[in-house]
């Protein structure tokens, strides 16, 4: 009621001092503001509508409602042409003619070998992570310079969300690309792809270390010292923080760290250490998850033992 009235007589007059003076004579009010206090109030309350109202013109979403490229792929029927994926390179940071972007499907995270890396051998595996349970649909097919290589059976990991596919050993140098089809539970499917080289003449690059059963490896200044080593099967390599930052030795791919899941250091402090036996000949890249956008990685090849 009082308030009612109040605005009432503020909507006529107009002026601070006939409403305190009609609120002192209807009401009398002893305690009621003074009109410097009403004036404050009503300044301050003024100030923050327009601070608000600038505030909220200037965070104005965009016409174009920004709807994410997975959200839009997954209303795509998969028989439509995929259009490729621009996202960072995860890893070596090469851009390999010929390969072009790679193709994600919707709930893609990551995949061994990354898009756009090169390698020395044709890999043992090529696996994809999801962040969706994968349905029995699915499928991996694989070729080098446009022939096709025969997978082993596909496989699952327990929650599904990881598919992978043998290669039968020693494939040779190219361009090769994985193709996939992702399918869910919700019956829906899209096709993705990456690609990858081989070139096995990178090998003279790598620091042979064969004839050592132990092997260090510096983490300094944000990188492997040495980063590209050739070791026999056995050895034991130990990774030593010489940095005043922590750093991680994590399987590829990043940041499913899932192509050796057991080669995965937690953090190792400064002058923290870490170590790993490689029992399987093959070629194992690596990161560190602190520190990939510095393009801190490294690749070690396991080799049988020569005597
Ligand atoms: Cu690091």
């Amino acid at each position: 009621m009082l308030a009612g009235k109040i605005v009432t007589r503020l909507l006529i007059t107009h002026k601070t001092n006939e409403l305190m003076e009609f609120i002192t004579r209807h009401y009398k009010l002893m305690f009621f503001p003074t009109k410097h206090f009403v004036r404050f109030i009503v300044t301050f309350c003024v100030s923050a509508f327009v601070a608000l109202f600038v505030a909220c013109a200037t965070n104005a979403p965009p016409l174009t409602p920004n709807v994410s490229l997975s959200s839009l792929e997954q209303t795509r029927p998969a028989s439509s042409e995929p259009s490729p994926t621009h996202r960072p390179r995860q890893h070596s940071g090469e851009h390999i003619e010929g390969l072009g972007e790679p193709i994600d499907a919707p709930h893609f995270v990551d995949s061994f070998p990354n898009h756009s890396q090169t390698l020395t051998q044709s890999p043992a595996r090529v696996g994809i992570n999801f962040d969706r349970s994968l349905a029995r649909a699915s499928q991996i097919s694989i070729e080098r310079d446009g022939k096709k290589i025969e997978p082993g059976a596909l496989e699952f990991d327990a929650r599904k969300i990881f598919m992978s596919a043998a290669l039968p050993p020693n494939q040779g140098d190219g361009l090769y690309f994985v193709k996939y089809r992702a399918c869910f539970a919700d019956d829906t499917c899209s096709d993705g792809r990456i690609g990858f080289r081989v070139e096995r003449a990178r090998v003279k690059n790598f620091l042979d270390l064969t004839h050592e059963k132990n092997v260090t490896i510096q983490l300094r200044r944000v990188k492997y010292q040495p980063n590209e080593i050739i070791v026999a099967r056995g050895t034991t390599v130990t990774w030593v923080n010489d940095d005043p930052v922590e750093h991680f030795v994590n399987s590829d791919p990043h940041p499913s760290h899932n192509a050796h899941p057991k080669f995965n250091s937690l953090d190792i402090p400064p002058t923290g250490t870490f170590s790993y036996t490689f029992d399987k000949i093959g070629e194992y890249t690596f990161h560190c998850s602190a520190h990939v956008p510095q393009n801190m990685f490294g690749t070690i090849i396991v080799r049988e033992n020569v005597p």
